[in-house]
């Protein structure tokens, strides 16, 4: 662009110079008697001619000198705008190390704990990791993704497992986030069941899983963000989950928090429904229309396992994340996080 551009500017260039001397030295080569004649007679037939040719000339020439001022201007803003361009993309290089180094930064951090958390369990196995709060009482205080062990006597595998060490006194173990909205949550009975979803991302940690954790007396925290960055919880000094023989029904109490009306409380002493397995208190097929699978009842105050929706489609469905109690049927919420601590947990 900035080549052609310059290339048009030479050829006018060229295009001046010819007319500025046709329009000078030419005619004075061309009529020379003529000239002498207009000298001696101002009033000669051949003057009007010449003046107007010159005037007309001159406009060219004017025009010209304009055009070529236009072009420079043109290329000068070129030049300023691929020296922005240059430096912006050298900031956003910048940035990407920064984030990158960060990244690493935790990998490291997270897998010196990883590494530190079996060696725990392999000393003293007599005094058995539960959760995340048996770590945070062991010294583990870094949020992050930690490994428990398998439990004999129940016969549960090892499970990974994400620790929020920070938020309220730590020691959460999440079981459920959607933030980044890649990962679909409309899944059947038997995912649900086993879990799914990436624990440092979005993620259902599993029915059984669920289950198998809250069989002590178990708090369960909900921490939900809106698109305008705001933030709210739901706080139930109470949670369980029955077992799959009795369709995992959930039992929540004693609500506490400050995102508007208690929006699980509907969901309370209600089974667990999926896509292919219609638990649920209605009439309708309320997995199939909020698609996803939860506590329904007929159908929802609250979809925390609904369809992900981006700013801007944030508020067009009634299948998304919501929560009625704060913003209404109709609002998909950016940021979910669940999590769980027993109940005597001593931060
Ligand atoms: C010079 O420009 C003016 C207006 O921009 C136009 O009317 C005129 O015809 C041009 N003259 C020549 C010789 O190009
Ligand atoms: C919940 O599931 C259990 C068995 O899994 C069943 O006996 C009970 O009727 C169900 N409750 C409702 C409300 O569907
Ligand atoms: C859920 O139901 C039980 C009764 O089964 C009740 O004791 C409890 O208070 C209810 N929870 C909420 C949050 O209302
Ligand atoms: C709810 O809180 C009240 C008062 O703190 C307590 O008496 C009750 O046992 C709690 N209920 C449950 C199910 O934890
Ligand atoms: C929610 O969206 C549905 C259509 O998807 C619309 O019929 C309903 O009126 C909306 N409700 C609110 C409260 O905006
Ligand atoms: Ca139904």
């Amino acid at each position: 662009m900035l080549k052609r551009a310059l290339l048009r500017a030479a050829t006018l260039a060229a295009t001046l110079l010819l007319l500025l001397l046709e329009g000078t030295g030419a005619q004075v080569v061309r009529d020379p008697r003529k000239r002498m004649a207009a000298a001696a007679a101002p009033k000669a037939p051949g003057k009007g001619q010449c003046c107007d040719e010159v005037r007309s000339l001159k406009v060219q020439v004017a025009n010209l000198t304009s055009l070529l001022e236009e072009m420079s201007r043109r290329q000068e803003n070129v030049v300023r705008q691929m020296m922005e361009l240059d430096h912006q993309t050298r900031q956003q290089e910048a940035r990407v190390t920064e984030a990158e180094a960060k990244y690493s930064e935790i990998n490291n951090r997270v897998g010196i704990m990883q590494l530190q958390a079996a060696q725990a369990v392999t000393q003293t196995s007599a005094d058995a990791i539960y959760d995340c709060a048996s770590l945070y009482s062991r010294n583990y205080k870094i949020s992050g993704e930690y490994k428990l062990p398998a439990d004999e006597f129940l016969g549960t595998p090892e499970l990974e497992v994400f620790c929020d060490m920070e938020s309220n006194g730590g020691g959460w173990t999440v079981i459920q986030r959607r933030k980044v909205g890649l990962t679909s949550f409309d899944r059947d009975w038997k995912q649900y069941k086993k879990g799914f979803g990436t624990i440092r991302g979005d993620f259902w940690l599993g029915n059984d899983n669920i289950f198998r954790l809250t069989r002590q007396p178990t708090v369960l925290r909900i921490e939900l963000e809106d698109w305008e960055g705001e933030i709210r919880y739901a706080e139930y000094q109470h949670f369980t989950l029955s077992n799959e023989l009795n369709s995992y029904k959930l039992f929540i109490a004693n609500y506490s928090g400050n995102a508007g009306q208690d929006s699980l409380r509907y969901h309370n002493n209600t089974n667990f429904s999926t896509k292919n397995k219609d638990n649920d208190k209605c009439v309708d097929d309320c997995a199939k229309l909020r698609k996803g699978g939860y506590w329904y009842n007929c159908c929802t105050d609250s979809n925390l396992n609904g369809v992900y929706y981006r700013y801007g489609e944030h508020t067009k469905n009634t299948d998304g994340i919501t929560w009625y109690g704060w913003h209404g049927p109709n609002y998909s919420l950016k940021r979910v996080e669940m999590k769980i601590r027993p109940q005597n947990f001593q931060p």
